[in-house]
């Protein structure tokens, strides 16, 4: 045995010491987890009858993939020990990935396909009488996330993993997801989602890991013998923060990753003072708001601003990740010489940005350091990524709000804003201006907390998510900060995992693939460039086409069985699906289904297409939910109408979520990335796409632009104002001149105006369109309108060549490497984290 390898001992009530190791628990001839089709087969029936309990008579769907869930989940166990041993070892450098979001979709078919299972299981499940495909459409989406963050956050998970990367994610674990959204004459309708109510096999609960998270009270100040002044945080309504840990499988490696996420209950203690007076039921129903922490995720991606039970579950999760992060680093040191060396806290926006301030409370007050030292290692571990150049997305709290809820963490903020200050002036003497932009509690009467502010000068590394989005950060919103740490501003582009959003949710294309570069592109994407000089091969384009007709059939019957709707895999299937936002201009997809509507009425003839729109709206954000109601008014229009059926359907698809996204991606032609320029940070739909061979229309903006030098100009439809013309645009802006000027959108807009798509809702609908034809419209609809439809013009006309649109959709696949997170992790392996691999003890079961 070997005895670096000793796990940490376990102590048993009234005995010595018992060691327990990894080597005990699976010595070699206990393992018999075999991964064979025999194996597989009894190891879900005895999950399936012993763990579960369940005979065949009762047996609901749910208990089989239950069991089969359980069945892999067992052949990771060994294995993500083994990989927390090593990351926890105290010896290696590691990151936490800091997140308030994690939208990691279904688990099931990620693990079996990392873990090589599939063929295997798949004839165990045959036996049975059930299909791998069916037992995975049985579990419940994870959906801790509202969009692109949140996936993001899942897709930089599976490619550490898969890169061996020492990296733990750490999260909320929300009894309630992103909502469920159902449409109703036309509206979203929103139900709670209670993903857990069926129980989650994947997670495990370590309530033995479990600590404290304070909140309210009050801070005192004492003076110690030798005359140190040290502040104590007393009085406090404390809640107990438990781990659960969710396993991330690396592809074909060993690893087992964990995603930590932090759930909220009371601590066991009672206001005695009115236990003791008779109030027993009072004092145990106080504990709910507690528990109420993590209840339920803020289905916003734009901040929602001021709530307090938002920035309570911020703190909950800085507060419990870092405290984690100290007791492991503890187990194996005496201090903290040598912990900024062998940690990086990657914050996932500002959402977890009170870390900064939370480590210093902790090192300073917990721990003693003096406030030199702690902001030397704070200042040394903290990295920033920035998602939006929105301002009103920006994160602020009034001051006041977080002084009462967290009054020893606000003392903290003030005294780094005061030292940062200083720095301010020592450089830019006298320009108060400057001061009062930079710093983090503004200047207001009311004063706030600027969230950025402090993550960036808490931070040694801030970045964007894509070369635009970046030069943007730096130039505009922190030029001031740009200023002055020109070093600390870096940009990463941001990335998909080609493992779920190419190999996995499109087989079809994994085995043509496979076939023609061979199986190891899973893994170096950048093979996939030698389709580049096969993309006219009239077999390679014959199965290419082949695969994308299935995938096309398989979406539309999702469409029909979500809206009874029935499409034809000949449209050219045109997608938009993303949150649902005004920047991003769903609006001018439907507009110009609008048009090619009133051609095709008029006589005109157009190529037969699918405009297919899916998103969630904020559930407060009106003018969002508007434009849903709107879609829905204008493609029962369309899909009414018997002349143009074959033509033109318009279909929005209700409750987007991951694993829609999975059937959609394979089976979009176009893809739409259409945002105002400046506004989307990266988007990373659109790369799900091109790795999947959709041809882009898109303005250039975020990820879209390296999208376009990495295919082509002639693989990618470009339309719209730059982000240098856009400024321009605004001054002056006289939307209704457009229109006058352009036949085809002033018909578009009589249209509207004749009340055609009004359904009753005159008001709501002329609501969206005024706004779209007002002179303040910040989204600049009308003006790129004009050269969107130009645009998609072009496209009636490729397509019509049916080779030259398959040699498109090739490049775009074959050009896709770089927007793998694989390459986005090990950028920021190489200029943030600087991590090693992990090294698992070489065992023959491993
Ligand atoms: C903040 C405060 C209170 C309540 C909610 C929020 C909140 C929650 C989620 C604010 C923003 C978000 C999510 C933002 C988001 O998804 N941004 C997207 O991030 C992607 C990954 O980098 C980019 O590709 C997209 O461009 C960007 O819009």
């Amino acid at each position: 045995m070997n005895s670096t390898n000793r796990s940490t001992a376990a102590e048993l009530p009234g005995t010595a010491q018992a060691m327990v190791t990894v080597d005990d628990i699976w010595t070699d001839d206990r393992i018999a987890l075999e991964n064979d089709k025999d194996a597989l087969r009894q190891s879900v029936i005895d999950h399936f009858g012993r763990t579960l309990g369940r005979d065949i008579d009762h047996a609901a769907a749910h208990f089989l993939y239950k069991a089969v869930a359980l069945s892999v989940r067992d052949r990771m166990m060994e294995r993500w020990l083994a990989t927390r041993q090593a990351v926890e070892s105290g010896v290696q450098r590691h990151t936490c990935y800091l997140s308030m979001e994690y939208l990691m979709g279904r688990a099931l078919r990620n693990a079996v396909h990392n873990l090589d299972l599939q063929d295997e299981l798949g004839k165990a499940l045959e036996e049975l009488g059930l299909t791998l495909e069916q037992t995975e459409q049985l579990e419940a989406d994870a959906g801790l996330g509202n969009g692109g963050l949140g996936r993001l956050a899942a897709c930089f998970l599976d490619s550490c993993a898969s890169l061996a990367l020492p990296v733990t994610g750490y999260g909320l674990r929300y009894r309630y997801g992103m909502f469920r959204q159902s449409i109703d004459k036309g509206f979203q309708i929103e139900r709670p989602d209670s993903w857990l109510s069926e129980g989650h096999v994947w997670e495990l609960e370590r309530p033995e890991l479990s600590c404290r998270v304070r909140f309210g009270g009050r801070v005192d100040l004492i003076t110690e013998l030798n005359g140190n002044i040290i502040h104590r945080w007393v009085d406090t309504d404390d809640v107990r923060a438990v781990p659960f840990d969710v396993p991330v499988p690396g592809h074909d490696n060993g690893i087992v990753n964990t995603l930590r996420l932090w759930n909220s209950s009371a601590t066991d203690e009672f206001n005695l003072h009115e236990f003791n007076a008779g109030g027993y039921t009072e004092a145990v129903a106080a504990k709910n708001a507690a528990e109420n922490i993590t209840m339920v995720l803020y289905p916003n991606d734009a901040s929602e601003n001021g709530k307090v039970l938002r920035l309570r579950q911020q703190y909950f999760l800085v507060s419990a990740s870092l405290q984690d992060a100290l007791r492991i680093w503890l187990l194996h040191n005496d201090g903290f010489q040598g912990f900024a060396d062998a940690h990086c806290f990657q914050l996932n926006d500002t959402h977890p940005s009170l870390a900064v301030a939370e480590l210093m409370r902790l090192l300073v007050d917990d721990h003693r350091l003096s406030w030199d030292e702690a902001w030397s290692i704070t200042t040394r571990v903290m990295a920033y990524t920035n998602h939006t150049l929105l301002p009103e997305a920006l994160e602020c709290w009034s001051l006041d709000m977080i002084g009462a809820l967290l009054p020893r963490p606000t003392e903290i903020i003030q005294e780094i804003n005061r030292r940062f200050l200083e720095e301010v002036e020592q450089a830019m003497p006298g320009q108060l201006q400057q001061h009062a932009e930079m710093s983090i509690v503004s200047f207001d009467a009311q004063p706030v907390v600027r969230m950025a502010h402090l993550a960036i000068v808490g931070s040694f590394s801030i970045n964007g998510v894509a070369a635009l989005h970046s030069k943007l950060l730096k130039e505009g919103l922190f030029a001031n900060f740009n200023r002055l740490w020109p070093t600390r501003f870096n940009n990463k582009t941001n990335g998909v995992t080609q493992r779920r959003w190419l190999a996995y949710c499109n087989p079809g294309m994994k085995s043509l693939l496979d076939s023609t570069l061979g199986e190891s592109w899973t893994g170096r994407m950048e093979l996939l460039e030698q389709l580049v000089p096969l993309a006219d091969e009239q077999a390679l384009q014959a199965r290419w086409r082949e695969v994308r007709n299935r995938n096309k059939l398989a979406l539309a019957r999702l469409v029909a069985e979500r809206t009874g709707i029935e499409v034809s895999a000949d449209m050219l299937f045109d997608v938009q699906v993303k949150r649902m936002h005004e920047y991003k201009r769903q609006l001018l997809c439907t507009l110009h289904a609008v048009h090619v509507y009133l051609d095709l009425l008029d006589g005109q003839d157009h190529v037969p297409r699918l405009v297919l729109i899916a998103g969630k709206a904020a559930p407060g954000y009106y003018m969002a939910k508007s434009i849903i109601k709107l879609i829905n008014n204008v493609a029962s229009v369309i899909n009414g109408d018997k002349r143009t059926t074959d033509r033109l359907k318009l279909v929005f698809l209700p409750d987007y979520n991951v694993s829609a996204m999975e059937v959609i991606c394979p089976a979009a032609d176009l893809s739409e990335q259409v945002s105002t320029a400046g506004k989307e940070a990266s988007g990373t739909g659109n790369m799900k796409f091109m790795m999947n061979g959709a041809v882009t229309i898109g303005t250039l903006d975020g990820a879209n632009v390296e999208i376009l030098e990495a295919v082509g100009s002639e693989n990618f439809f470009q339309f719209g104002l730059s982000v240098d013309q856009v400024d321009g645009v605004r001054q002056g802006y006289a939307p209704s001149r457009i229109i006058a000027g352009d036949a085809r959108l002033t018909r578009i807009f009589e249209a509207f105006d004749s009340g055609l798509f009004d359904a009753g809702e005159a008001e709501l609908v002329r609501g969206v369109i005024d706004a779209a034809r007002s002179p303040h419209d910040a989204w600049l609809t009308v003006a790129d309108l004009p050269d969107y439809l130009d645009s998609q013009q072009q496209v009636e006309a490729a397509w019509q060549d049916t080779a030259g649109w398959t040699r498109k959709s090739i490049m775009n696949t074959a050009c896709s490497a770089r927007f793998s997170t694989d390459r986005t992790m090990q950028d920021y392996n190489r200029d943030i984290w600087r991590l090693q691999p992990i090294e698992l003890p070489d065992r023959e079961t491993i």
